[in-house]
């Protein structure tokens, strides 16, 4: 029988698999693996300056293309610097194959240098991991690996030895191509009826889109059309959902839109389509609740539900609407439009910059982004604020495209997600919202984007703190400490990694600052000097003023001026 060495099965399997780059950092435990790449000549190495980075770069790649994507750490801590990045691929479910080199398979068991357990390290964010201990296991494990994460959509992880990976292994051809499978989810003629049953009755029916609507915008226009439902989006549903949309109301959460909030509050009847927004205190109590998702465990998993039914929403709605009588009355419809106009006016009036009047406000950064970036732009915002200014004020029109590490809430996501989506997209403008605490978090691998001549454009929103945590501490009613940063000079620090760079203080510099940097060939970053206390309270409030304090802080955060009341207090942006 043939024989070739694991490495080299490895790297076969992934080019049937479709695989065309790798990102990670290397170490002499995967030196095996990097020359069969080299000579693979199919697939090419991304060296970064951190696993994280690679993780979060193939997890980008994964979602916007729904292939295969990879990354690659040496064994012990190599590897252990994935695991937040893979976090964050598998809550995405985005299919992520992660190779995590391991010590001399002899010395497993004997806390040899840099040793630890990948195998077990990696179960809690995987769908499979498993240790190649034996020659023989391979292809399979490759192959079943691939599968796993394909399939089940998330990580999977392959722990090889060093050793192992040289080793010789009896060679067969790899299996069929195995390729992204989008086998479709339909729910029996039963389930769909009951569906239509509930939703006729309804008399304010209100759609919670998510993520799951994919691909499903014409069904979900008509299906609004005819239940004269708005549709309030999920963070991760925004891309899919908010544009070509008359009935779109905004998003719920701490950080949508009141009229988002209200048109659910106020529904009689709630339809979920394949969405798990996690904040169970935006869900109304009395209302019927009807919840469509592909994944039946998902099914009522965040709020209580009169109706579950298992299936994908295209094929669902398509079964769905033929059984659907047009309602006749659009007042429900008609109020949470028109307040979601007034809601929308409101956002855009805090988004203003007047010359000479500084610091900016960050809703002004984000309008004038917004506004010039390209029409098939791809974003990724940082946790923190930057994700606020993102959900609000970017104009998402079915090309653009927008990155986040939203499930997993992880800060520093934006830098490394860019670079997997200009890695996958070299044709495209793609854009980071970054926290100046999110940048400086990653902040070696700005040096990559020279490196493999990524021209992302980077944004920062410099604030010289880490404001949002300073707003939950504030929505909590304690006084701030530890929020504090002291940046460098951002631009002096770019130019150094090879990157255009510019600061602007003054709103009247903005635009041409954008402009030049969305025109500079190659990557660049603009430092945005913004307001720090933009949504929270008087900047400086003494301890006996705090109590009480949170209701306001909430109710800022949710209408972004905090002039509503919505009793909130003891709702936290995070735990
Ligand atoms: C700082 C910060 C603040 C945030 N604040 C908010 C906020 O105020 N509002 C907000 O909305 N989000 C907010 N988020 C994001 C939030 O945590 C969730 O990530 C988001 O609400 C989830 O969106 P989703 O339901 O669309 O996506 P997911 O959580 O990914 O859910 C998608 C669902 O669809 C299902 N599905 C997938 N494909 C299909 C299909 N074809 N057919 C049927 N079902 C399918 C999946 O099984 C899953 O259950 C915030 C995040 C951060 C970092
Ligand atoms: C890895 C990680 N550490 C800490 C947190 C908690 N956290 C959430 S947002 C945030 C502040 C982000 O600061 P920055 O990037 O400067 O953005 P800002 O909110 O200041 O605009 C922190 C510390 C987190 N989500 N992830």
């Amino acid at each position: 029988m043939t024989q070739k060495t694991v490495a080299e099965i490895l790297i076969e399997t992934l080019i049937a698999a479709g695989v065309t780059r790798i990102c990670g950092v290397v170490g002499d435990s995967l030196n095996g693996i990097l020359e069969e790449i080299r000579r693979s000549n199919k697939i090419k190495w991304i060296g970064v300056r951190h696993e994280e980075t690679a993780a979060f770069a193939a997890g980008a790649q994964a979602h916007l293309t729904g292939e295969l994507a990879v990354c690659a750490g040496s064994c012990g801590p190599g590897n252990m610097h994935l695991i937040n990045g893979l976090y964050d691929c598998h809550r995405s479910r985005v299919p992520v194959l992660a190779i995590a080199a391991q010590i001399p398979s002899q010395e497993i068991g004997s806390n040899y240098f840099q040793e630890t357990h990948p195998d077990q390290l990696f179960r809690d964010c995987s769908h499979y991991c498993e240790l190649i201990s034996h020659t023989s296991q391979v292809p399979r494990v490759f192959e079943i690996a691939i599968q796993t994460a394909l399939t089940s959509k998330g990580v999977a992880v392959v722990a090889i030895p060093g050793d192992i990976a040289l080793q010789a292994a009896n060679y067969r051809k790899p299996s069929a191509a195995i390729k992204a499978c989008h086998p479709v989810v339909s729910p029996s003629e039963d389930e769909v009826q009951q569906l239509a049953t509930l939703l006729n009755k309804g008399n304010a029916v209100t759609i919670l889109g998510g993520a799951g609507c994919a691909g499903a915008h014409s069904q979900l226009m008509e299906l609004a059309g005819k239940l004269k439902s708005p549709i309030v989006s999920a963070l991760r549903g925004r891309e899919h959902i908010q544009y070509d949309n008359p009935y779109d109301v905004g998003l719920t959460g701490l950080i949508g839109f009141s009229s988002g909030y209200h048109a659910i509050m106020a529904a009689d009847t709630l339809l979920m389509l394949g969405t798990d927004f996690p904040y169970t205190q935006f869900y109304p109590e009395k209302a019927t609740v009807i919840q469509v998702d592909r994944r039946g465990e998902n099914l009522g998993r965040r709020t209580r539900i009169d109706l579950g039914v298992i299936g994908d929403v295209k094929a669902t709605l398509s079964a769905l609407l033929p059984l659907i009588d047009e309602k006749k009355d659009g007042a429900h419809l008609q109020r949470f439009i028109d307040n979601y106009q007034d809601v929308r006016k409101g956002l855009d009036e805090l988004a203003v910059g007047h010359p000479g009047h500084k610091p900016m406000h960050p809703q002004y950064v984000a309008k004038i982004v917004d506004e010039l970036a390209a029409e098939d732009a791809i974003f990724s915002c940082d946790v923190g604020t930057p994700t606020v200014w993102a959900a609000r004020y970017l104009t998402m029109n079915g090309k653009r495209r927008l990155l986040g590490s939203f499930n997993h809430g992880s800060m520093a996501n934006a830098m490394p997600q860019a670079i997997g989506a200009q890695l996958a997209f070299p044709g495209r403008q793609v854009v980071t919202f970054s926290g100046d605490g999110g940048l400086s978090m990653m902040m070696g691998d700005l040096l990559s984007l020279h490196q493999h001549k990524l021209p992302v454009k980077i944004i920062v929103f410099s604030n010289s703190a880490l404001c949002f945590v300073e707003l939950e501490m504030l929505a909590a009613g304690i006084l701030g400490a530890g929020t504090e940063l002291v940046n460098p000079d951002f631009v002096a620090l770019a130019r150094s990694a090879g990157m255009f760079a510019v600061r602007v203080e003054d709103p009247a510099d903005l635009k041409p600052a954008v402009s030049e940097a969305f025109q500079h060939d190659g990557p660049a970053l603009v430092e945005a000097v913004v307001n720090r206390a933009e949504l929270s309270m008087p900047p400086t409030i003494k301890l006996d003023q705090a109590v009480g304090f949170n209701r306001w802080a909430l109710k800022a955060v949710l209408n972004g001026r905090g002039d509503e009341l919505i009793d909130l207090a003891k709702t936290y942006l995070f735990r």
